[in-house]
């Protein structure tokens, strides 16, 4: 007899996406659409008549609202007889103020065994209490039992020794003898165990809320069977493909005019990025003129004409041109200095002469660059 298990953590809901680099209207539209998302998670588990749900961490960022909640809780009891188990990691609030139906097991703070007989399943689970746990999962090791599923779900930072995150001993997961871990707090996807063969994964975020850690929004479908001892253990990705969070580098050499950037700006993302995702254009290299690029300017040139939402983060120098350092520096030593040494680079009498001329000119400048005062 097999199992089918869909596998999803890190949704996020309520999340504030304060500080993200959205507009406070962009933020609120995604966190409605993250609703929708979890819909399409729940509408998966139904049509494919998985077994069990498992949500491995962070459903929630904090508290929901009273109507929230209700709307979370119509989700999960709409697609029993699928069982909904969910654990609780860092943002997920560890009082329980929901009312959940039968088909639904949230996992309290600590360590808790459920038993599926009708399944052949038993589920280890463990929720946050604290991010640092005196005892966790590694205390257990659970008795092989022929023709059961052992699954075990946890939200933490896999394999690395000090993480404020719960770190997770994978090697010690992999001699407890379980089928499948279902793993929780990476926006990435990343499994353990060859194809057919693999024994734990993190489900990876499937949406993403950050700029910084974007991930590969999706869940997966896992199916797993048993004949004696061995299990065979099959994954597939199902991508929730609505709005991505897509950061490009732009590297300026010199451009000064907004339309110009912002041309530079619209080619570097698909026509698809730019009408459907969260886009951040960091700016780099050079610009023409001394004054930092006006963000907000440059972005009402391309929302929403171009972007549907754009975030402009402006990390360019600007070009260093002797002309132009010089115009703006007419009455202290900078200026003066360059005046001096260019017209002395243009009455030189040999190429060694000017080249002499030319290396001193940039030395000059790129000490009186960098003095305070610019030699007032
Ligand atoms: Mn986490």
């Amino acid at each position: 007899m097999g199992l089918k298990i869909v596998h999803t953590a890190d949704i996020h809901l309520g999340h504030s996406f304060e500080g993200a680099g959205l507009l406070p209207e962009e933020g609120a539209l995604w966190r409605q659409e993250i609703w929708q998302v979890l819909d399409q998670i729940c509408q998966c588990a139904k049509e494919e008549k998985a077994d069990l749900l498992l949500v491995c961490g962070n459903l929630m960022d904090g508290e929901l609202s009273p109507a929230d909640r209700e709307r979370c809780r119509d989700l999960f009891q709409e697609i029993a007889p699928v069982q909904v188990v969910w654990i609780l990691g860092e943002s997920d609030p560890k009082e329980d103020l929901g009312e959940w139906p039968d088909n639904v097991h949230r996992v309290p703070p600590g360590f808790k065994r459920y038993d599926f007989p009708e399944k052949d399943v038993v589920l280890w689970a463990e929720s946050w209490s604290d991010a640092v746990w005196p005892d966790g999962f590694s205390q257990f090791i659970p008795k092989a039992s022929q023709g059961q599923f052992q699954i075990l779900m946890l939200h933490g930072e896999a394999d690395q020794e000090v993480s404020q995150y719960h770190s997770i001993d994978m090697q010690a997961i992999l001699q407890m003898g379980i089928d499948y871990c279902a793993l929780g707090h990476r926006n990435h996807p990343t499994c353990w165990g060859r194809e057919g063969a693999v024994w734990a994964a993190y489900a990876g975020s499937p949406a993403s809320v950050s700029f910084e850690d974007p991930g590969d929004p999706g869940f997966w479908i896992v199916e797993l069977e048993k004949e004696g001892t061995s299990c065979l253990r099959r994954l597939q990705r199902r991508q929730t493909g609505r709005r991505r969070f897509v950061s490009q580098e732009i590297m300026l050499r010199g451009e000064q005019e907004a339309e110009t950037i912002a041309d530079r700006i619209a080619a570097s993302f698909s026509s698809g990025n730019r009408r459907r995702d969260f886009c951040r254009a960091v700016l780099r290299g050079e610009r023409g003129g001394f004054l930092p690029i006006d963000a907000e300017t440059l972005r009402r040139l391309l929302v929403p004409s171009r972007f549907f939402s754009l975030t402009i983060v402006d990390q360019t120098t600007p070009e260093l041109s002797y002309d132009r350092i010089r115009e703006a520096n007419p009455d202290n030593l900078l200026g003066r200095y360059i005046e001096t040494m260019q017209e002395r680079i243009r009455k030189a009498g040999s190429e060694r002469e000017r080249e002499l001329l030319e290396s001193a000119l940039a030395a000059g400048v790129e000490a009186l660059l960098h003095s305070q005062e610019k030699g007032r």
